[in-house]
């Protein structure tokens, strides 16, 4: 862990749900947050049904009970408590989240264009430290990153989301975001040479050094949200996720629940990848946030290490309305 990057909790502004306010903020910030794209009682739905998930992989979690939430039962997490695999793509949580019209027109807003495509990306779920100290999360500092190829994806592509569960704090940590770090993406590309061509063009993650100077000079925060509130940033923001600032005084309950959630203008995508996205509903396959392009998170390392002893039972192949069909291409 680095000691120049201070992250601090921030209370910023929230934004009605497709207001040119939210959409100027997150043009000058890089990110901004939606004020209850989901009703908590939304958020506490989502809740029930993220354990439904939990609970239905067979492996005996139990909600009620935080001593069998270890690693032996838990599904496969990424750094910061990502859980990108298993089928999360397309539980009854992801999929109710994403047929909440406030959320489609969130991003509909964005784009100025409701034909979007969506994600089938997975959550974090960030278990209480307080109980098991093998639960904290990456700390912030050590994997600040951005979504985005500097030199394979020049320009603004994606905007990415997540959905806020939980009640937050300082304790709680959660999302840290770079504000206007979107602005410097274009610098990346002469700054990190040696770096950069380690990473092939087609690969949309880029890590920053620990001792980056870059981020030394800037002021990461946590932003406060209420649960339900929607977070959208611009695949270009530095930013990752981070434990709070504080020891939280409870350990019963999980830390953090947040629903990954992308949505990309249909038009940049096409048949070969819709056609691939189809067949994923079918297989219960994940992605990354990008529905432009297919990319396939059940290959990640760690879930392919998981799958090799299979012991996730999947759930239920999802039966789509009209609106979440329209959502896969
Ligand atoms: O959990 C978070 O807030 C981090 C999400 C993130 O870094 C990502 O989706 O790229």
């Amino acid at each position: 862990m680095t000691d120049n990057i201070n992250i601090r909790y921030a209370h910023v502004p929230r934004f009605k749900a497709g207001s040119s306010d939210a959409n100027d903020y997150l043009e000058e910030n890089g990110f901004v947050v939606i004020a209850n794209a989901l009703s908590t009682e939304q958020a506490d739905h989502a809740m029930q049904l993220m354990w439904d998930y939990l609970e239905e992989l067979g492996t005996g979690i139990d909600r009620r009970d935080r001593n069998t939430w270890d690693d032996d039962r838990w599904p496969t997490a990424v750094h910061g408590g990502i859980l990108p695999g298993h089928g999360i793509g397309h539980s009854a949580v992801q999929w109710y989240i994403r047929d909440i019209p406030t959320v489609k027109q969130s991003f509909a807003s964005v784009w100025n264009d409701d034909e979007l495509l969506t994600s089938f990306d997975g959550v974090a779920l960030w278990r209480p430290w307080t109980h098991n100290p093998n639960w904290r999360t990456n700390n912030g500092p050590s994997w600040m990153h951005i979504d985005q190829h500097p030199i394979g994806r020049p320009g603004k592509h994606c905007v990415q989301g997540l959905v806020n569960l939980l009640p937050m704090s300082a304790a709680t940590g959660g999302n840290v975001m770079v504000p206007g770090s979107h602005k410097r993406f274009e610098k990346i590309a002469t700054l990190y040479p040696a770096r950069l061509a380690r990473i092939h063009p087609s690969i949309d993650h880029f890590r920053f050094p620990n001792d980056d100077e870059l981020l030394a000079t800037s002021e990461p925060i946590i932003c406060h949200m209420e649960p339900g509130d929607l977070m959208l940033w611009d695949s270009r923001t530095i930013h990752c996720s981070s434990p709070g600032l504080e020891t939280p005084n409870f350990d019963n309950d999980l830390f953090r629940a947040v629903s990954l959630i992308c949505m990309m203008p249909k038009a940049k995508s096409n048949d070969k990848v819709i056609a691939k996205r189809r067949a994923a509903v079918e297989n219960l396959t994940s992605t990354t946030n990008w529905s432009d392009r297919f990319i396939n998170a059940d290959q990640f390392p760690d879930i392919i290490e998981a799958n090799k002893q299979p012991r996730f039972k999947l759930p239920a192949v999802p039966e789509l309305n009209e609106t979440q069909q329209q959502l896969v291409g």
